[in-house]
């Protein structure tokens, strides 16, 4: 009786131990030791668990630390991550650190003007700069200081490059009667014309209208940005301007748009539209000239204010734009009269560019003596600039923006 019960619990014992090894045999054969499991809640819901894939992990690579160090200024650290995204960024696009454009701040200054650039240039590099570590390059037609180089570069994160001006760029070509030239002067100095009797004011016009995009320091470049001693910057600027032009096509793009003063200018209109009649194939059928075009087919005096300027290298290194300025070189008015070079640069822009091609940059808080772009409603909290200080708002009868803005796209 005791060997039949033996014998019983014995077989018994055996049916469980089978039922368990066969419950237990597909986990056993499908999980060899050492493999990574996966995410445990993808696998408990049912879905496949994700799979380590070193090519896949490159499409997300860590972000890259790209240290840029200069002479006698702080180093600087950039954090990016590497998108390689192709999207179009635009003004408010927080997403495009990591993407940079060949490009250079440009400023022409004098040692004098120290004080006030390094105040703005400490602005600049707060509300953008001190992200990007773009270049700058400084021009003068004197030499440059010690103390001016050594107390620029120390405030600013970006590579410096100190310029001087090739003499021919900043003096007389030879068809100028300098005696008609100072008679000029005298007569618009007589008759209170702001900086009529100055004589270097009207070597920087032509300076700035044909020569600063062909100084050596500025060939390696495809974008600039103008700056001036003492201009402000009134907000945060979290996306690159250079960048966003590149990626939409733009050729120029300004802040201040004003109506010049007609003394400085009599015949500038009749000049360029001269230029215009003998290079007819020289001009796109859909242009800008609207912009600048009155009621009565003349000149309505509306510049861009070029004391502020993002633009492109090759549209003023281009041979319709330098084929315009040796033709106003020639007709002399930088020193018979006083063109300024913001209503060159702006006739340039009208007759060579169409509007989709020329961007406001409304979110840039910008100051020039005596005026403001600051960027109105939801836009101004991130600027110091108080909105109603904005030349649209507080004089909107000089500004001509609005009628750039209301103009159709090509
Ligand atoms: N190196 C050099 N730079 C000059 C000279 N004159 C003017 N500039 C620069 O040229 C630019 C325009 O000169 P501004 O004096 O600001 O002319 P503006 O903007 O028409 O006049 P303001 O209303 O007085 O600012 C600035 O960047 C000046 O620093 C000069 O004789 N030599
Ligand atoms: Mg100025």
């Amino acid at each position: 009786m005791i060997h039949i019960r033996w014998r019983l619990v014995a077989i018994v014992g055996a049916v469980v131990l089978l039922v368990h090894l066969l419950l237990l045999s597909p986990y056993l054969e499908s999980r060899p030791l050492h493999e990574p499991h996966g995410d445990a809640d993808a696998g408990a819901q049912g879905k496949p668990a994700p799979v380590r894939n070193e090519l896949l992990d490159l499409k997300h690579p860590p972000p890259v630390t790209i240290t840029v160090t200069k002479d006698r200024a702080p180093t600087a650290t950039v954090t990016a991550f590497v998108t390689g995204s192709a999207q179009a960024s635009s003004p408010g696009d927080t997403s495009v650190a990591s993407e940079r454009a060949n490009a250079a701040f440009v400023i022409l200054t004098r040692n004098k003007d120290l004080k006030s650039l390094r105040e703005t240039l400490v602005q600049l590099e707060d509300r953008f700069n001190r992200r990007h570590h773009y270049p700058y390059v400084f021009l003068n037609n004197d030499p440059f200081s010690d103390e001016f180089k050594e107390k620029i570069a120390s405030v600013v994160s970006g590579e410096c490059h100190f310029g001087l001006i090739p003499h021919e760029h900043w003096s007389y070509p030879e068809h100028i009667n300098q005696t008609k030239a100072a008679e000029v002067r005298e007569d618009m100095t007589r008759r209170k014309i702001i900086y009529g009797g100055n004589e270097s004011y009207r070597h920087m016009c032509r300076y700035e209208s044909g020569f600063f995009f062909r100084h050596k320091l500025m060939e390696q470049y495809k974008w600039y940005w103008r700056v001036e001693p003492g201009v402000k910057f009134g907000c945060e600027i979290d996306y690159d301007p250079f960048v966003f032009m590149e990626k939409n096509d733009k050729k120029y793009g300004f802040t201040i748009s004003i109506k010049e003063y007609a003394p400085t200018i009599p015949t500038l209109w009749n000049t360029t539209m001269d230029f215009m009649k003998t290079n007819k194939d020289m001009i796109p059928a859909s242009n800008l000239m609207e912009f600048v075009t009155g009621k009565d087919g003349g000149y309505n005096l509306c510049h861009f204010w070029s004391n502020f300027e993002i633009g492109s290298l090759d549209f003023l290194r281009s041979k319709e734009y330098l084929a315009y300025f040796d033709h106003l070189d020639r007709a002399g008015g930088f020193f018979y009269e006083r063109w300024g070079d913001a209503p060159v640069h702006s006739l340039g822009v009208a007759m060579l560019l169409n509007k989709s091609q020329v961007h406001w940059f409304e979110d840039i808080g910008y100051y020039h003596g005596p005026l403001w772009n600051c960027p109105k409603g939801k836009a101004n909290a991130k600027c110091w600039c108080p909105e109603e200080e904005s030349i649209e708002v507080k004089n909107k009868r000089w500004s001509c923006t609005l009628n750039f803005v209301a103009l159709p796209n090509p």
